[in-house]
């Protein structure tokens, strides 16, 4: 009886400190595309009223993995950026897409032209997680 008991134990220990390290990966990966989202929209809307193309402007550049804007200092520098770090062990990579979107459909990236609303995408992947996206819109204030 204390020999089938033992193995149906150890497949449950197993089974819940897998699901564990999995919660605390995710619990990582979310505060990871928060973080960097929050710091997206605490910059300015544009350097220049309706930049198009967007990206940064010349010699902008961000400190990579957790160091902060560097200088970037509107919101449309962070398109194209990516960014592959270690936090806790685990290796995440960080990649940013900012378009113009309309309000009607602000799902959909435009394929050109310029509005008042840009939106934010963070896909956060790793090796043990896959790929997570955290999207966002932001107004410009008029
Ligand atoms: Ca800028
Ligand atoms: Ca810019």
């Amino acid at each position: 009886m204390v020999a089938i008991a033992v193995p149906t134990l150890l497949l449950v220990m197993g089974r819940q400190s897998y699901q564990q390290v999995d919660a605390e990966l995710r619990a990582r990966a979310a505060f990871l595309g928060q973080d960097l989202l929050e710091e997206m929209l605490s910059r300015a809307w544009d350097e220049s009223g309706y930049s198009d193309p967007l990206g940064p402007e010349a010699g902008e550049a961000r400190t990579a993995c957790g160091q902060g804007p560097g200088s970037f200092d509107d919101l449309d520098d962070y398109h194209g950026y990516s960014e592959t770090c270690t936090w806790d062990g685990a290796s995440f990579t960080r990649q940013v897409q900012v378009c113009y979107t309309d309000a009607s459909a602000p799902d959909e990236c435009l394929a050109s032209g310029t509005t008042d609303y840009k939106k934010i995408t963070v896909r956060l992947s790793s090796q043990q997680l896959g790929s997570l996206s955290f999207s966002t819109l932001r107004a410009k204030l008029q």
